[in-house]
């Protein structure tokens, strides 16, 4: 028997600013050409969503709604509208399923056939009555989620159910109590027709492979559909990630009910996330992340057109994404760098050291990047890359001028910065903790012995 039709596409899943709808229509009118068939609405700060998630839409939003809608199905894509009530719901409560049927109906009444529920990301521990009622968080959530699917079954039944769990990667399922155990009881009671979410090993993973699904399927009792953070940006305010969609098998698809990226939240900033994704599910086999960046980024190149005529280079676009490439390091060619300059640092000063001369390379071509990017003619893509961009410009000034300074007065020599006012750099609240931590760069903190 054939099974459910693979999900591909994109997830608008992540906190912060949700985008415009007319930043949704351009993306809708591409991903069809990208191959994808999927795009969930699941903004996490749509406050109708999630925090106020009983509230009804207004006429303005339904209609915003409608025409998204609208454009979707007229593309052959599928609209999948999500809610999370999970913040404050009474999971065996008659009212607030009603609610949840009320607000979901809203959107089944504007063509709407594909629903997920999603609890991620919620409180793990049941409130009173729900403790009378339920012996367990799966209970609970499987009753709940099984009542608005069984009325989904009625009014559309051709329609997708989608369920995000409360426990949605490995680290979690082992790290919690009773983390495999809620897997397997949640599964038991889902229909076999319900998709469940999943993020791999980790939230954010750096690899996921058929293998590293095996146990999740088997507790779920199906495939679960692939959550991709690889390009969420959302935890880190100091990040976005433009390198190619990378650490994914090619038995992976086969694994799963399919895959969906939750990328960037800077709209303009997904070209790479979208187009390597789409490029891997083309051709697992095939698939290079370094020669499907390319084809990604030559395809981008239009959009960094500046004032005056002139566009950024290729070398620069490169740059651009190496600078800012995967969560877990830079690109190549940026990446070797940095690793020479670690390097530098862990060895006596020396002036004639040709690693010094590529860093201070790298900082001069960071800095013109900047001034070929602040003079980017579509604004909101300078505005969106201009926190990053300038951090760098900064930080790469500042690692050579130390190696630069450290290789002609000695390792023990003070570094004074005669262009920085005292108290003016790598300030405000989460610097301050920074500061005061021993943070390792792997995020873990060191403990230091008392002195
Ligand atoms: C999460 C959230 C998601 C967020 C992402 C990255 C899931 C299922 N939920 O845990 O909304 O964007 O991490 O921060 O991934």
């Amino acid at each position: 028997m054939e099974g459910p039709e693979f999900l591909s596409g994109v997830i608008e899943g992540f906190y912060g600013r949700p985008w415009s709808f007319e930043q949704r229509a351009t993306l809708l009118s591409r991903l069809r050409a990208f191959g994808f068939n999927t795009y969930v609405y699941a903004p996490k700060d749509d406050i109708k969503l999630r925090a106020h998630w009983r509230e009804s839409y207004g006429e303005r939003e339904l209609g915003q709604l409608a025409a998204l809608v609208q454009t979707c199905h007229d593309a052959g894509l599928r609209f999948v509208y999500s809610i999370s009530p999970g913040l404050d719901v009474s999971y065996g409560d008659a009212a607030d399923l009603a609610w949840l049927i009320g607000k979901v109906d809203q959107l089944l009444a504007l063509g709407v056939h594909d629903v997920a529920l999603l609890l991620d990301d919620i409180p793990d521990e049941l409130g009173a009555d729900d403790r009378k009622r339920f012996d367990s968080l799966a209970a609970a959530q499987g009753h709940l989620a099984e009542a608005l699917f069984e009325h989904l079954r009625e009014v559309r039944p051709e329609g997708r159910k989608l369920l995000g769990p409360t426990i949605y990667c490995r680290r979690m399922a082992d790290q919690h109590r009773v983390g495999w155990e809620y897997l397997r009881e949640l599964g038991g009671l889902l229909g076999a027709d319900v998709d469940v979410f999943w993020t791999g090993d980790e939230v954010v993973s750096e690899s996921v492979d058929a293998a590293s699904l095996a146990d999740v399927s088997e507790a779920l009792g199906r495939p679960p559909l692939l959550w991709d953070n690889l390009h969420a940006d959302d935890y880190d305010l100091r990040s976005v990630y433009l390198g190619p969609y990378s650490g994914r098998s090619a038995d992976l698809p086969a694994a799963t009910r399919g895959i969906l990226t939750n990328p960037n939240g800077p709209f303009q900033l997904n070209e790479v996330a979208f187009a390597t994704l789409a490029a891997f599910l083309r051709d697992p086999d095939g698939y290079r992340p370094e020669s499907a960046l390319g084809n990604a980024l030559a395809h981008w190149h239009s959009s960094f057109g500046l004032l005056g005529g002139d566009v950024l280079s290729t070398d620069e676009l490169w740059l651009l994404a190496e600078l800012f490439y995967l969560p877990w390091r830079c690109g190549p060619g940026v990446q070797a760098i940095l690793d020479e300059a670690q390097a530098a640092l862990s060895s006596a000063p020396d002036a004639g050291d040709g690693r010094l001369a590529r860093v201070d390379g790298l900082a001069k071509d960071v800095h013109r990047l900047f001034e070929r990017l602040a003079q980017l003619r579509d604004r909101e893509l300078f505005y969106s890359l201009h926190g990053v961009a300038l951090e760098a410009r900064r930080e790469s000034r500042v690692l050579a001028d130390y190696l630069l300074h450290r290789a002609e007065h000695g390792a023990e020599a003070r570094f004074g910065r005669p262009d920085q006012l005292p108290n003016t750099y790598r300030r405000g609240f989460a610097a301050a903790v920074h500061h005061m931590l021993p943070l390792s760069a792997d995020g873990s903190l060191a403990v230091r012995a008392a002195t």
